[in-house]
């Protein structure tokens, strides 16, 4: 690529001659754009989770848009370097950003990622760029959205009586939504407790617990 010269020399029988030259400037031929993402994603449920190292070129400069999109959740970025939102919304499951390669960059540094409501699963980002000419590259980031912490509840039975005998309260058990039940702490102000430690399953603990 680059500037070349076409020399047209023409010499008839005595030696007379005519020279000219037709300028050609060879321009450099159109590249897709590159994507540039990460590996896969974890979100937890009800959370944002930043996503800021996808980035896009175009060996012949011409980006003109990349289209971001989910199937779970929204995208929300922060427009600057004078990119604009030319699709979609900001903050839905798509959008499209348009502007310079810098601005597009820019922007896709500030992307935002949230499931849905409530949402554990896989979702997937996929990433489209598209040059002046039509070109384009796409490209996902798999999001795997956990489930997000619930405290544990309690079970227990109403009020018991005795009377200078033990009592045995069976019926005490606590189960986590996400479990990840860690301890349960027992107290009494008059009396004690004494439990059998037994094999304990994850979600329920069922102590026998005597007051004397
Ligand atoms: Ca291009
Ligand atoms: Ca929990």
């Amino acid at each position: 690529m680059g500037a070349d010269t076409l020399t047209v020399l023409s010499t008839d029988s005595q030696g007379a001659s005519d020279s000219d030259t037709v300028s050609i400037t060879v321009a450099t031929g159109n590249v897709a754009p590159i994507n540039s993402v990460p590996g896969a994603q974890s979100a937890v449920e009800n959370t944002s989770l930043a996503i800021s190292s996808i980035s896009v070129a175009d060996g012949n400069g011409d980006l003109a848009s990349t289209q971001l999109s989910v199937s779970h959740g929204t995208l929300t970025v922060t427009l600057s370097g004078g990119a604009t939102i030319s699709s979609g919304t900001n903050g839905s499951g798509t959008l499209t950003i348009s502007g310079s390669q810098a601005a597009i960059n820019t922007t896709l540094a500030s992307l935002v990622y949230q499931g849905n409501v409530g949402y554990v699963g896989a979702d997937t980002l996929t990433v489209l760029s598209t040059d002046s000419q039509g070109a384009s590259d796409s490209d996902t980031v798999s999001i795997t959205v956990a489930t997000g912490n619930v405290a544990p509840i309690n079970s227990v039975p109403g009020t018991k009586r005795c009377r200078n005998t033990s009592l045995a309260i069976s019926s005490i058990s606590v189960a986590d939504g996400n479990g990840d039940l860690a301890s349960t702490q027992l107290s009494v102000s008059h009396g004690t407790l004494t439990v059998t430690l037994m094999a304990v399953r994850p979600s329920a603990v069922a102590p026998t617990a005597a007051v004397r």
